[in-house]
């Protein structure tokens, strides 16, 4: 009997031991929701000095901005309170949330904020617990509505990651004006150039007569993170965006975005007063063409009054551009600059350009760019990519960032993963963000980052922004892998403030789109911490570049050669032969590296100062080349290749070891998607160990698994089309493979 006892003990104590792990698991969740989804705050003590301090909202106000705020902190609380929560305009007891600015709000002009208010711009905003109307309250004030807005999804984030209420007093403002998304879609087929999340969002044939309840979603997200401005089509442009017949459709998603703080901005095409307008040409210095663009952009603001401006992709991958006609890129950007500069409109002339006849393609936008300094209008800004090439799993900075002091430059990082295993990886972009703007230009002496030149900290730019390539596409989840969620939170959050640090972004977005739970937080931010590192890893480590497939960009290809364009082939980046790999950047090179300044230089020239994981990127070495680690370079590229397949297996460990901590329907989607990130890395490293093989003729070490595969059977299967909505099946003429 005693026996039976113990042995029913035994059982109920291990069930009891494990219940908090299975017995109950979350409800089933789909995603769609991302990082706002408000359930009730678990922790008790929280929970009511939440309701105790949060009963109501008193919103005084009636512009549409105003309304959203307080109808999402009305829904927010709502649900992260478990107790309705009503909406007032004056403040009948103790417990209310006070959100509104000085000029619109009765209850905020009578608490004197103005001094504290003035430092924080149009959209900045100061949350703080005073007494209003001699009644206990939290005050979200700003100088604008946009500034409430924001104010209030901050309020919401702090109750969604669980932080004390005595913490809630605060004050901020973004670091840059322009915090935009950029979005790749084609106005054809909905299909979205590089995005993996289904079709394009914007359903053209429907609109402007259904009004989907989506973008209007997709609007609130922005604003959740405090950015403030979109461009919804592909830089490789259909002149047609700029017909009436599509402005009327664009109409409505301006509509749409515009009660939250979302300013609707087109990419447009340079060729289209000859292809839209009947004119024998798109010449910037031509009369006729200026009139044209003046025109056009009339009548864009007829449909959109507030439209942000241009975003242009212009002599780059076969888009037309000025140097067609002879004209520079500032001819270009200064015409269309001069048709939107009397409605407030601004251009985004973009810096990704090379063309086939330069020697190295890394130097080409610094040389095309830095002579033009100070000739563009000082309505256009200049958006450069993070690195030189082209968002690859790690680039150094781009020298182009700090070396034009009069002319706005903006930066433009890749939410999208394009280069990261698509929709299909877990790839946290955050890390790399954070990498490219803490990088130190030194153009103005030491903490000259890339983040205080795109702020205008640097050379007191008059136009700053930072611009995402963001892809929500139709998924029920927006961008497919639930954790490429994160890197679209990363990039709002280092939009509004490039301060933040990577570790800390991700941990609000855990705690706001899964867990509050220690158990489930901390071991799935060490995964995403090691995910960009694992992805650079076992596809090009020490500074290795552009080893993909042609086409699609997904898989391994470092093989590649002969194409039309040697900059589109892995092998003008590698450079691999019997002696060495790498390409020589220095001065016995292509001397790009004396485009950054000293000492940013000096360590990328010295083969003893430079950092290994940008070595190859300036340097060709033997492949005996002693690495940092004692190891000779083909050991450590060996070795490299098969840390990343480890650091993979090492997450799917990790997020097997989470099971039942989260719900099962978002448990197994990644599970399953991290099967094949497993199974792509061994792809990708047995692929490229065995490539390289060919030229250092040494072998793998024997502690390593033996590839699966000889190289052939890789490189038979090359091009693995996953996603037929890409640009991978149908590339519009004149771009790249
Ligand atoms: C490359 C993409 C291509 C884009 C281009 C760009 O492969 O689809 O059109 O960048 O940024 O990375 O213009």
């Amino acid at each position: 009997m005693r026996m039976w006892i113990r042995s029913v003990l035994a059982v109920v104590c291990v069930v009891s031991l494990a219940g908090p792990v299975f017995a109950q698991r979350p409800a089933d969740e789909d995603g769609y929701e991302m990082w706002l989804r408000y359930r009730e705050v678990v922790d008790a003590g929280r929970l009511a000095a939440y309701r105790g301090a949060m009963r109501q909202v008193v919103a005084q106000g009636t512009s549409p901005i105003l309304r959203s705020a307080a109808d999402e902190l009305t829904r927010g609380l709502s649900g992260l309170l478990g107790t309705p929560v009503t909406t007032a305009t004056t403040v009948g007891d103790d417990g209310a949330v006070v959100i509104g600015t000085p000029a619109g709000s009765a209850a905020i002009a009578t608490l004197g904020l103005d001094t504290r208010l003035a430092s924080l711009g149009r959209e900045g905003f100061l949350i703080d617990r005073v007494p209003v109307a001699g009644r206990q309250a939290v005050v979200i004030a700003a100088n604008d509505d946009a500034g409430v807005l924001y104010g209030v999804f901050h309020l919401l984030r702090h109750l969604q990651t669980q932080q004390p209420l005595d913490a809630i007093a605060t004050t901020s403002s973004p670091k840059v004006q322009i915090r935009m998304a950029n979005h790749w879609d084609h106005l054809n087929r909905r299909g979205v150039e590089r995005g993996y999340a289904g079709l394009s969002l914007w359903e053209w044939g429907a609109l402007p007569n259904y009004r989907n309840p989506r973008y209007t979603d997709y609007a609130r997200f922005l604003a959740s993170l405090g950015m403030n401005a979109t461009a919804i089509n592909n830089v490789n442009a259909d002149p047609r965006i700029l017909t009436d017949q599509f402005l009327e459709k664009v109409a409505v998603l301006a509509d749409m975005f515009r009660p939250w703080g979302v300013r609707l901005y087109l990419s447009i095409n340079f060729d289209s007063p000859r292809r839209i307008g009947g004119l024998k040409t798109a010449d910037p210095l031509d009369p006729d063409v200026r009139r044209w663009w003046a025109d056009q952009v009339e009548n864009v603001y007829r449909y959109v009054p507030d439209f942000g401006g241009f975003l242009v992709k212009a002599d780059s991958e076969g888009q037309p551009g000025p140097q067609g006609y002879g004209r520079t890129h500032a001819d270009g950007a200064n015409m269309l600059a001069e048709a939107l500069a009397p409605h407030g409109g601004i251009v985004i002339w973009r810096a990704f350009v090379y063309n086939p006849e330069q020697t190295d393609r890394f130097r080409e936008a610094y040389d095309e760019f830095v002579p033009l300094d100070g000739t563009f209008r000082d309505n256009v800004i200049v958006q450069v990519k993070n690195g030189p090439i082209d968002f690859q799993p790690r680039e150094p900075f781009s020298p182009l960032f700090g070396a034009l002091a009069k002319t706005g430059t903006m930066i433009e990082l890749q939410v999208t993963q394009e280069y990261f295993g698509f929709s299909n990886h877990l790839a946290y972009q955050g890390p790399l963000f954070v990498e490219a703007l803490q990088a130190d230009t030194y153009v103005k002496g030491e903490g000259s980052t890339v983040a205080k030149v795109v702020d205008g900290t640097v050379h007191g730019y008059r136009l700053t922004g930072m611009a995402g390539v963001i892809n929500p596409g139709t998924d029920r989840n927006w961008t497919g892998h639930p954790f490429v969620q994160a890197s679209w939170y990363a990039f709002g959050r280092l939009a509004w403030d490039h301060e933040l640090t990577a570790e800390a972004i991700a941990d609000e977005w855990i705690r706001m789109t899964f867990s509050n739970d220690a158990r489930f937080i901390e071991p799935v931010k060490a995964m995403m911490m090691i995910s960009r590192e694992a992805g650079v890893n076992f596809r090009s480590p020490i500074g290795l570049t552009h080893l993909y497939s042609q086409g699609d960009h997904y898989g391994p290809a470092p093989w590649t050669a002969g194409l039309a364009r040697a900059d589109w082939t892995a092998v003008y980046y590698h450079r691999a032969d019997a002696e060495g790999i790498g390409f020589d950047r220095t001065a016995t090179g292509s001397d790009a590296v004396a485009q950054y300044r000293e000492p940013v230089a000096r360590v990328f020239r010295d083969l003893a100062l430079i950092p290994d994981e940008y070595l190859l990127w300036f340097h060709r070495v033997g492949w005996d080349h002693r690495m940092k680690s004692g190891r000779t370079l083909w050991n450590e590229l060996v070795h490299k290749y098969y840390e990343g397949v480890d650091q993979v297996r090492d997450m799917q460990k990790t997020w097997d070891s989470i099971e039942g901590l989260v719900d099962d329907r978002r448990f197994h989607h990644v599970k399953a998607l991290l099967e094949i990130q497993a199974r792509d890395a061994v792809w990708w490293r047995d692929a490229c160990v065995l490539y390289f093989q060919t030229f250092s003729q040494r072998p793998i070490p024997d502690a390593y698994e033996r590839p699966e595969h000889p190289l052939e059977y890789y490189r038979g299967r090359e091009r693995v089309i996953y996603f037929p909505d890409t640009w991978a099946n149908q590339p519009p003429p004149g771009v790249p493979q």
